[in-house]
């Protein structure tokens, strides 16, 4: 099988969420099938949707995954399980939800699995990471991300420091909260 390029968004408002960004990439690393290539700067971004709440850490990842996209989907979805999320309310606190943003400039509708992720053209948070790490990426409709990116309010998004706080591909710490702190 040849391996497709895919984003991932990952974000979270509980907990040490850059923690668990570090141990997620780990393990996606480390899953049959699945090599991280590149990963974003950690954003602080103010939420959207939902009730009140704390504002998110989000960041996004360039994958190639050798897997068929809903096998990739149970991977993230026991990763997600992994960081202990409780899915309490559609769009409300989590420690960590990993979202298959993009794949390949192709287009998968299933039960499971719509992407590339349906809100990811409306949201900054989710769109200016995949830019970073695909900046060349199509949406459906031909347009680059790049220029769709353009388009969206500034506000809301603020970069708190660059890759190497989300994962570090060298460390030997197996992502704990104590020794990713900053
Ligand atoms: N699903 C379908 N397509 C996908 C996909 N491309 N990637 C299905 C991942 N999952 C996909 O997801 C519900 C179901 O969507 C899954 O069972 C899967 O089969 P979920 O993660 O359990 O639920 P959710 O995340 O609460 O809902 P949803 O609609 O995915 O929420 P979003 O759109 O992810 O929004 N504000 C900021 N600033 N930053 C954030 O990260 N995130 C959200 C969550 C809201 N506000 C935010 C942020
Ligand atoms: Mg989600």
């Amino acid at each position: 099988m040849i391996a497709a390029p895919a984003v991932v968004g990952l974000g979270g408002n509980v907990g040490d969420v850059q923690a668990a960004f570090r141990r997620a990439l780990q393990s996606l690393n480390q899953a049959d099938g699945v090599r991280v290539i590149s990963v974003s700067s950690l954003l602080r971004t103010a939420p959207v949707g939902g009730p009140e709440q704390d504002d998110f850490l989000n960041a996004a990842a360039l994958l190639a995954v050798e897997l068929e996209p809903t096998d990739f989907l149970a991977v993230l979805q026991a990763i997600e399980v992994d960081a202990e999320r409780v899915r309490a309310e559609r769009w409300g606190p989590r420690t960590l939800d990993l979202d298959l943003l993009w794949w390949a400039d192709t287009a998968i509708e299933t039960t499971a699995l719509t992407v590339p992720h349906p809100r990811l053209v409306e949201r900054r948070f989710a769109l200016q990471p995949l830019v970073e790490v695909a900046p060349s990426a199509l949406a459906s409709d031909g347009r680059r991300y790049a220029d769709i990116l353009l388009t969206l309010p500034s506000e809301g998004v603020e970069v708190i420091g660059g890759p190497s706080l989300v994962y570090d591909p060298t460390s030997t710490d197996n992502g704990g909260s104590e020794s990713c702190r900053t």
